[in-house]
């Protein structure tokens, strides 16, 4: 298909200027600035992917190769430089199926013994294979093609090897006569006199190729007026690329700094776009399974409790170490291994004792005064597209997280169903300050219980929810939508506006207000908060009896 838009572009173009690339990138660069082909370099290829001369070293295999990654990077046609063809006819004959295969339009083989010299190179003599033996290598070329499309470009390096005008032309009807597609005559310069006189002798009506590297003043139309067809420009990319990037590298070792540099590099987003990533992202989003994104864990650990000192006089709370591990280090592994990968703690008393890696810290310096409800808009920025917050003193199973973070609720808390059975076996064990809370439905008293397969609502949150009337027990972890979030951030900021010194529902005034004060402000504005129930699997530790009773509890 390459070669066959390879051939049509010949017909349709008065000349064709194809420029030399040396990997998938500057062959990218090339199809970008507009050059109607692709001439894979064996220059090109031996320095930029192997720092190696353009002498025979590199390998077909290798050529080929570079040829496939570029080929893939392209639309316009390829056409690699086979040098001599890597040894003699029976290598060609599998060269071509191989690159033929690969998609390459073409391929162009010189009749340079091997090993072969670039003929760049100064000085040197050049051994050239005889006539009849280049002809056999077109002939097993052209014989190996399976489309008649490939294309087979025939290069002399008569002028190069200082054999003059004569011989090029003896050569050049050769391989004409052999069945090559194209004639590119090679020519060290200084001036495109070598080139000019070939073409005017020329009487085949194959076309004419030449690579005017080191005869660059003159311009692709006047070789094409004298009678070539494709002007190579054959290793510019290269050329540039060394000369950018040794002066940019040399600018940022003297200067140590980014900026110094950035005018002469190509933006980010430039390279982005070059190797496809907005199609990647598009990609994703047809193919990717949609996996949702595990919402930001906020921890709130800023308060001080002056009931668990002198417990706590070196520490914040969560802190404290049961069997060897802190609270907080028991949070973070459970959230872990629950899939959570961002976890935010706001700190506060003692906060430079929490130094954990890879959480992000936000600090409530007014912690005194300003309690967790202010603790948790800390991290106000962690909220977009929805989070969790735990309060910094529970201990809890990894089922109730999990249940937590597959509510589909837009704001739903978490509440143990237990309590109705603890208040009636053990009243004692209700905390004085617990947050209680009151549902539209109730568990039934015994010894089971299954959660509603609606969740029930909840109407009434708070300490002073009298626990006759309570159907659960609020533990201090609550999950929040986007939207969710996005209510309780207007919720906030409405109140924090309007309430200013008052009351705030169960608080003296609106610093000192709690999570649960601000989830009954909503509920009372008619937004629909679930009850995530779960029955047991949790403690808290708010007193030092908590604390007793952990150690006998959490295991090891
Ligand atoms: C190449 O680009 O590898 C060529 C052209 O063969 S030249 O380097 O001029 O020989
Ligand atoms: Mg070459």
């Amino acid at each position: 298909m390459r070669a066959a838009s390879l051939r049509g572009l010949l017909r349709k173009k008065k000349y064709l200027i194809w420029a030399g690339a040396h990997d998938a990138l500057s062959a990218k660069l090339v199809e970008e600035a507009g050059f109607e082909g692709i001439w894979v370099s064996s220059f090109g290829v031996s320095a930029a992917q192997k720092c190696m001369p353009d002498s025979n070293i590199l390998t077909m295999t290798e050529m080929l190769e570079a040829s496939k990654d570029i080929r893939r990077a392209v639309k316009i046609p390829v056409v690699t430089d086979c040098d001599n063809g890597y040894g003699g006819a029976m290598n060609i004959l599998r060269l071509v199926k191989e690159f033929e295969q690969a998609g390459v339009a073409g391929i162009s083989l010189e009749d340079s013994s091997f090993p072969k010299r670039c003929s760049l190179y100064p000085g040197g003599q050049r051994e050239l294979v005889s006539i009849e033996e280049m002809s056999g290598r077109i002939r097993a070329a052209k014989d190996a093609q399976e489309s008649k499309e490939f294309f087979v470009i025939a290069r002399t390096e008569a002028f190069v090897a200082g054999l003059g005008l004569a011989e090029a032309l003896r050569r050049g009807e050769a391989y004409a006569k052999a069945g090559a597609d194209a004639i590119l005559v090679h020519s060290r310069g200084p001036s495109a006199s070598e080139v000019e006189a070939f073409a005017k002798k020329w009487n085949e009506a194959l076309p004419l190729v030449c690579v005017p590297t080191l005869y660059g003043k003159v311009s692709a139309p006047a070789l094409s007026s004298k009678g070539y067809k494709v002007i190579i420009f054959a290793n510019h990319a290269l050329r540039a690329q060394v000369k950018a990037a040794r002066g940019v590298l040399r600018t940022l070792r003297q200067k140590e700094r980014l900026a110094s540099v950035e005018k002469d590099i190509a933006k980010l987003s430039e390279v982005f776009e070059l190797v496809g990533q907005p199609t990647l992202e598009a990609h994703a989003e047809r193919f990717s399974p949609k996996l949702p994104k595990p919402p930001t864990a906020i921890i709130l650990a800023a308060g001080f409790e002056p009931q668990l000192m002198p417990l706590i006089v070196d520490r914040p709370k969560a802190l404290l170490e049961i069997h060897g591990r802190s609270i907080l280090e028991r949070q973070v592994e459970v959230l872990r291994q629950a899939g959570v990968k961002r976890i935010a703690v706001v700190r506060g008393y003692q906060k430079h004792r929490i130094d954990l890696p890879n959480l992000v810290a936000y600090d409530n310096d007014r912690y005194e005064k300003a309690y967790i409800l202010d603790s948790l808009f800390c991290a106000e920025r962690e909220m977009e597209g929805g989070f969790l917050f735990l309060y910094g003193d529970v201990l809890f199973d990894e089922a109730v997280l999990l249940k937590a973070l597959k509510s589909r609720a837009d704001i739903g808390l978490v509440v143990d169903r237990a309590l109705p059975e603890l208040i009636r076996q053990h009243p004692e064990l209700l905390a004085a300050h617990a947050d209680l809370v009151v549902t539209n439905g109730r568990a039934l008293p015994g010894h089971r219980f299954v959660p509603p397969r609606r969740q029930d609502r909840i109407l009434k949150i708070g300490t002073r929810v009298p626990a006759e009337k309570a159907t659960g027990e609020f533990i201090g972890i609550g999950r929040f939508s986007a939207k969710g979030a996005d209510l309780l951030r207007k919720a906030y900021h409405r109140a924090r506006a309007h309430v200013n010194g008052r009351i705030f529902h169960e608080a003296a005034t609106f610093s000192k207000a709690s999570v649960t004060d601000l989830v009954q402000e909503l509920i009372d504005r008619g937004q629909r908060v679930e009850s995530i129930d779960i029955y047991k699997g949790w403690i808290e530790v708010n007193t030092l009896a908590d604390y007793e009773r952990a150690w006998k509890l959490v295991k090891r």
